[in-house]
């Protein structure tokens, strides 16, 4: 393990490298303080959530593995993400399905929840200083099938219309017993596997769901809707589309959930942030890593997220984003997964916010196109590391690699033992 003071000198030699540069790395830990991930409350037991009912995961997601070990109730899952939590330096949110609840083994329907089942929730809340952001849950229930929100069956539609507004109904009371507003990301998996021929139908009628499900107006909680691609078993058509949302959210001034697995290979998520944020008010981010598809594998510190994040800054629009996590592997711990999604997303934020984006900005209106690439090459050697290893000391977590040995431990002493 690093001792204290080597990771000391070395903030300080990086501080003076930085500094040389204009970045003032004491002025970015305090920003990196500010910096709230929404952690996905899911990737702790495989999206199955405490509903008293049977079934797999269904709505074209999917979670392969079998890893040991993962949370089997409401208290081991919360023991889990405390756990991960402590392992992740600074203060996060937590994001909460609604299959989530506290349902206490009792069989209560998607349109019939209130906040009572979420009480508990906003008390370990409270009791831990975690706020809690929302998801309604089309997904794994026998009205579920191919399309929810856009079924040309009524009495379907109207089903997930009333569990919808329900979920707004609880992140209000979440919202407001944090006094902070909780978001809740509406994704409905609706599609279909082969062609399609009533795409505008299917479209019309989620439009004129989700205009009943937005009606009513709150004031402690935000919404967001999320598009999608293509769901496993519903791959030609999205009745939620990119292009859908989009005009959509924009039309009702509303924000927008962009999930970095939902877009196609040669898409930039990152060049949506300055497109998108000059017609919708905000962004809510699931950070995500897709491979060949929207495979959900654990966040890393890749280059479309660094790009991401460096855009958003770039954009001036750190504060008009919300940072969430989504991602699900059931193939390796899940603790683990959770430190290194949260740290691996830290460290993008880190990067971008330690550019020396005056410098670019100046080359670049000076149409002084070496200098800016060059700089932005030398920007990869500079040593941000340091700076993130102070981050993980000010907050007293381990540093660097030293957390595989904690969460080690935890699995020896806890999770094996399920
Ligand atoms: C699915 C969406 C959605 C889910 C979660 C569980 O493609 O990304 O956000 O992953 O709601
Ligand atoms: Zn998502």
């Amino acid at each position: 393990m690093m001792k204290e003071e080597t990771i000391r000198k070395a903030y300080e030699i990086a501080k003076e490298r930085y500094a040389a540069l204009g970045v003032d790395t004491d002025k970015v830990l305090a920003q990196m303080q500010d910096f709230h991930l929404s952690m996905h409350c899911w990737q702790a037991d495989d999206v199955t959530g405490f509903e008293a009912r049977k079934g797999g995961l269904t709505g074209g997601i999917q979670v392969n593995g079998n890893y040991p070990g993962k949370a089997r109730n409401i208290n081991e899952l919360r023991d889990d993400i405390l756990y991960a939590m402590s392992l992740i330096p600074g203060k996060h949110r937590l994001n909460l399905h609604e299959i989530y609840g506290d349902f206490q083994g009792k069989f209560v329907d998607r349109d019939e929840v209130t906040p009572e089942y979420f009480e508990s929730w906003i008390q370990w809340g409270k009791e831990h200083g975690i706020k809690l952001d929302f998801n309604s849950t089309s997904f794994s229930h026998a009205k579920s099938g191919d399309l929810s929100l856009s079924n040309p069956d009524k009495s379907i539609r109207d089903f997930w219309i009333e569990h919808s507004k329900r979920c707004r109904a609880i992140s209000q009371a979440i919202g407001e017993a944090q006094q902070d507003p909780c978001i809740m990301n509406t994704w409905v998996h609706d599609g279909s596997k082969d062609i399609t021929v009533n795409r505008y139908m299917y479209r019309e009628l989620l439009k004129d769901s989700l205009d009943q499900i937005f009606e009513h107006r709150y004031d402690w909680m935000k919404d967001c809707v999320e598009s999608k691609v293509f769901g496993i078993g519903l791959e030609s058509y999205t009745v939620g589309s990119n292009d859908f949302y989009t005009a959509y959210a924009s039309k009702r001034d509303m924000m927008i959930t962009l999930d970095t697995g939902h877009f196609h290979p040669t898409e930039s998520v990152a060049d949506k942030v300055s497109a998108m944020l000059l017609f919708v008010p905000e962004l809510m981010l699931h950070v995500s890593r897709p491979i060949r598809w929207d495979s959900d594998h654990v966040t890393i510190m890749d280059d479309p997220t660094m790009d991401l994040f460096s855009e958003i800054v770039r954009a001036g629009a750190l504060n008009r984003v919300h940072y969430g996590l989504d991602y699900f592997d059931g193939t390796l711990n899940r603790i683990g997964a959770y430190v290194i999604g949260s740290r691996a997303a830290q460290k993008c934020m880190l990067r971008a916010l330690l550019e020396p984006i005056a410098t670019l900005r100046e080359y670049e209106l000076a149409d002084r196109k070496f200098q800016r690439l060059a700089l932005l090459e030398e920007c990869k050697n500079l040593p941000w590391n340091a700076v993130y290893d102070m981050f993980c000391l000010m907050n007293n977590v381990p540093v660097g690699e030293s957390f595989i040995a904690e969460v080690e431990k935890y699995e020896a002493d806890v999770t094996s033992k399920r």
